[in-house]
């Protein structure tokens, strides 16, 4: 049996309900594309369809009302490489130790050899593309990489025909797109050198030369090498054309994979879209700029609404939005001062990030990993709903296998569970459990009725920075989810469901658990 018939067969098994309801020709009974849209530190509160008054998202909007838009939809982690790790891999980050915030310079995170969700989608016989943010680490060796030349192991080697990436985030060196494993650009005359230890001789830094600050100047970290008039984290040297602007990072991001959707019609794709948006710098297009009153952290949220507008009309252009699964999220909670001066903190304007939720991007309160989900599929999504079913980015690679067809070889992204149901709408019943990882590894589980964090040894209540407030204890925490915002620790009033639920992190950890 070739892909296609195990995947038609499957589809047919998998969505036999969805299907039979409605009379579709045979062609609209393909097997869908399949589009993640990941969002960078995108907040519960952030888009106007999960409640934000001070600014408009109708692109995200119509996604919204025409497909599901979950409330309890859950990152991974509350920052970006794990989060990402987990999602490409179907195994959660913390299980590893390497899959912190990672550094521009960093060598392959995901191995060259591991499973990824573009190796399942390519054996299902997609076309696989990826886009914008990687921050999971290029080339064989940290702070080793020759960026003058064809990186020896890239997203090639993980199942991506084709990328056109960041290599970190923006606020990392080195500051220029990476297409299919080498600069884009590339600019002879100006070699790229790139170091996390120390400065290259002669070359300014936003710590010494704040007068060369013309576009950002920091408020914590971020002086390091200047590059656009904005200093980075890191040292970097030459680059000349292949620097990238960061008012024109979500245009080049955008309209490579606008191309690659009209170059692409014909086959059925897996496209991985992860915006810098809306990433420190803010530094968004020039036609975003005054256009919203919370200022740059507002404008570019209204520029990621832009983009997933380009890609939404070029499906329509193309006929191919009712036959495109789109999953739209973010890759962790969402943060104010992220280390910029961009005056996000003061323009918010009563703007709640986070929502009704606690802390934020770093925390292991809610805010940290509840994020939007909203899936789009015109023809497997008969009925546009919000839901408020427990879901997880952990669940997507093996819900996607299922609808593919694709066998997981065995022993690979084995913490994700096939919930395809949940995702489309057909299975309304809750993942029994949602694993959080926090930035200092706390771990938490969070059930339909209750929430709980493991106790740490982190004495911080806040992350001083940025203003978030961490949900750190010595002692184990139990919140009651029927409330809102994780107020009162009631582990002590309940040490029945305490004891409950370490018992699924400790079976999660040891992989000795089964779920129902
Ligand atoms: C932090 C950076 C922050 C951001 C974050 C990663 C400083 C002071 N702060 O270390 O600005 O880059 O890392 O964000 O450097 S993430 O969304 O990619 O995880
Ligand atoms: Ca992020």
């Amino acid at each position: 049996m070739n892909n296609s018939s195990i995947g038609a067969l499957s589809l047919a098994m998998v969505c036999g309900t969805a299907y039979a309801q409605t009379d579709k020709s045979s062609d609209e009974r393909q097997l869908p594309n399949v589009i993640f849209i990941y969002a960078d530190d995108l907040g519960y509160g952030d888009l106007e369809c999960y409640g934000a008054h001070n600014v408009s998202t109708p692109n995200v909007n119509r996604l919204a009302d025409n497909g599901i838009r979950f409330t309890n939809g859950y990152a991974s982690s509350s920052t970006s490489t794990p989060s990402r790790y987990s999602l490409l891999t179907g195994e959660y980050a913390w299980r590893r130790k390497d899959t912190g915030i990672a550094r521009g310079d960093a060598g392959m995170i995901i191995r060259p050899g591991q499973y990824t969700m573009a190796d399942m989608f390519k054996s299902a016989g997609y076309a696989t593309a990826a886009f914008g943010k990687w921050h999971l680490g290029l080339g064989t060796e940290t702070g080793k990489q020759d960026w003058n030349a064809p990186l020896p192991a890239a997203l090639g080697d993980l199942g991506f025909d084709y990328s056109y990436i960041m290599a970190a985030t923006a606020d990392r060196v080195p500051c220029v797109f990476i297409e299919n494993g080498q600069v884009a650009n590339y600019d002879l005359s100006d070699p790229i050198y790139v170091s996390y230890e120390e400065n290259f001789p002669g070359e300014p830094t936003g710590k010494d030369n704040p007068e060369l600050l013309y576009n950002l100047k920091p408020s914590h970290g971020h002086d390091q090498s200047i590059v656009n008039g904005i200093s980075r984290i890191g040292y970097m040297k030459g680059g000349g054309k292949a620097l990238w602007k960061d008012e024109n990072i979500a245009d080049s991001i955008t309209e490579h994979a606008v191309r690659y959707l009209r170059q692409h019609r014909n086959e059925r794709f897996f496209m991985y879209f992860a915006t810098n948006d809306i990433h420190v710098p803010r530094f968004p297009h020039e036609r975003f700029r005054g256009k919203n009153k919370m200022g740059l952290r507002g404008e570019a949220i209204m520029q990621f609404d832009w983009s997933v507008g380009r890609i939404l009309q070029t499906l329509d252009e193309l006929g191919l939005t009712d036959n495109t699964l789109i999953i739209l999220s973010s890759d962790n909670g969402p943060v104010v001062d992220d280390g910029y001066q961009d005056r996000a903190v003061e323009l918010l304007n009563g703007h709640r990030p986070a929502g009704d939720l606690r802390g934020g991007k770093y925390s292991t309160f809610e805010g940290g990993t509840r994020v939007p989900v909203i899936v789009h599929w015109p023809n497997g999504i008969s009925k546009p709903q919000v839901s408020d079913i427990l879901i997880s980015q952990i669940d997507w690679l093996a819900s996607l296998a299922a609808l593919t067809g694709a066998r997981i070889p065995r022993g690979c992204a084995f913490d994700s569970y096939d919930r395809l149901g949940n995702l489309i709408g057909t299975d309304t019943t809750d993942r029994p459990w949602v694993i959080e990882h926090a930035a200092n590894n706390t771990l938490s589980v969070r059930t339909p009725e209750w929430k709980y964090i493991e106790a740490n040894d982190d004495s911080r209540a806040i992350l001083k920075n940025t203003n978030t407030e961490l949900g750190n204890a010595p002692i184990p925490q139990l919140y009651d989810m029927t409330v809102a915002g994780e107020r009162e620790n009631v582990a002590a009033k309940h040490p029945e469901v305490v004891f409950e639920l370490q018992q699924i992190l400790r079976q999660v950890r040891n992989r000795t658990i089964k779920m129902k």
